[in-house]
């Protein structure tokens, strides 16, 4: 997004000390709007709309005829935005009138209460405190191994860790942070780490020390520090792109199917496919690293928010994967074992039906270049009638973990069982 340019976000400055200022984007007085999916026609007409500029920020997705989804409209966009949905017979209602507000009580709360230095689950942390906390790890643990599995534009480090705790186990792939603003998925994926340390429970004992964990919670790491200090809601990398744009989703930019569905050409949208597979250094890099890993991976688990679904390959296509029913069936155990605990409901099914279709992602990559057959992605918390989902309450932290984990058990055991694991 070009601030100056599109004058798209009101920039206002921060002054966090006396000599520090900072520009900062800020919402105030956007609206935040339901839109009702009436039929193929009015689908066509919001996905043209989400692919069409950055001054319409689709929260989470629908795909079928009946979803509802959230959409933040820019100010300057309104007359815009309601005359379209008119035109189309679109429903549409406003659900909240100052999206700011949320942002700035996050704010205030981590600048003023968190307590610094301590790595727990009780708040989102930045990025130099997850990149210390998987150092410290490494020094603790004889298990864990950091790794650089790439790096970024501005030349960020994609951090990672991999634990063993012994030779010649399958491996298993956790990526999470793709979309910068789902500050969810480096948290949840952080407390399964830390349980598959420390957990004393068997079950994940068992998953913990037979498999070979590649653990990344950070894989956009400019875009999540552009989170924490410019922009809340940045989705992609921050590649400066001709007119003025930055970055490309870099869900959209590995190359399998690349720019086929569900993506833009236009660099200033939120769902920008990059100019080529493979244009942003994140993305490159990182695939560089897991095809190092090819025959040592078997699963590949990708953390994402928000929407409370659990999706499978493949993303470009309505058609099914050669092992469509094994991803499903074991899809419904693990949301099943989810919802134990809190009573947390997800669904589930491949991409293309179950949220839209999308393609040139990374576990679409995975599942059809490296032939990884167990790939999912988590939408996680909260669900999708939540308006602000990005902002999820950090008490919701924790359970979320614990959730979570409870059904990557589940996930694993039942792809075990059904010899996906076996060479
Ligand atoms: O659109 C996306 O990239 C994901 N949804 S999100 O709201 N977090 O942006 C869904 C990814 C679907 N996964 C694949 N195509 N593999
Ligand atoms: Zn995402």
């Amino acid at each position: 997004m070009d601030l100056l340019k599109t004058s798209r976000v009101l920039v206002a400055l921060l002054c966090i000390s006396a000599v520090l200022c900072v520009e900062v984007a800020r919402y105030d007085n956007y609206p935040v709007y339901e839109v009702t999916i009436g039929s193929a026609d009015q689908l066509r007409v919001l996905q043209e709309l989400r692919e069409s500029s950055d001054s319409y920020i689709f929260l989470h997705g629908g795909s079928k005829i009946g979803d509802k989804f959230n959409v933040v409209v820019a100010p300057h966009k309104l007359a815009d935005f309601t005359e379209t949905l008119e035109n189309d017979y679109i429903k549409f209602r406003m659900i909240e009138e100052n999206l700011q507000q949320s942002i700035d009580e996050e704010r205030t709360r981590i600048e003023t209460k968190r307590t610094k230095g301590v790595f727990d689950w009780t708040d989102y942390h930045d990025l130099n405190e997850i990149h210390d906390w998987l150092d410290s790890l490494a020094s603790e643990y004889q298990h864990v191994e950091v790794i650089e599995g790439g790096h970024s534009y501005e030349n960020r480090s994609i951090k990672g860790v991999k634990v063993s705790y012994k030779a010649g186990n399958p491996g298993i792939f956790l990526e999470a942070g793709i979309h910068a603003r789902e500050w969810i998925s480096p948290a949840t994926v952080t407390y399964i780490l830390n349980e598959l340390l420390t957990s004393e429970d068997q079950a994940v004992r068992n998953i913990a020390e037979n498999y070979d964990w590649y653990v990344f919670p950070s894989v956009n790491p400019d875009g999540y520090v552009y989170t924490h200090k410019k922009d809340r809601l940045w989705r992609k990398t921050r590649t400066p792109y001709k007119g003025g744009c930055f970055g490309a989703d870099p869900n959209r930019n590995w190359d399998f199917h690349w720019a086929e569905q569900g993506t833009s050409n236009r660099c200033n949208s939120e769902t920008y496919g990059g100019p080529h597979a493979f244009s942003e250094v994140e993305t490159k890099s990182l695939s560089k690293y897991i095809e190092s890993l090819k025959g040592k991976i078997q699963a590949y688990i990708a953390f994402h928010s928000y929407s409370q679904l659990l999706l499978f390959p493949y993303g470009h296509t309505g058609e099914h994967t050669p092992n469509h029913d094994d991803l499903n069936d074991i899809a419904e155990a693990t949301v099943k074992s989810l919802a134990k605990r809190y009573g947390t409901r997800y669904t589930y099914g491949n991409i293309y039906d179950a949220i839209y279709p999308a393609s040139g992602a990374s576990a679409d990559w995975v599942y059809g270049t490296l032939g990884v057959k167990v790939a999912y992605t988590y939408e996680l918390r909260p669900s999708s009638n939540s308006w602000n989902g990005f902002v999820l309450p950090p008490k919701q932290i924790i359970p979320t973990g614990e959730e979570t984990l409870d059904s990557l058990v589940t996930l694993v055991e039942e792809s075990a069982k059904k010899g996906y694991y076996e060479n």
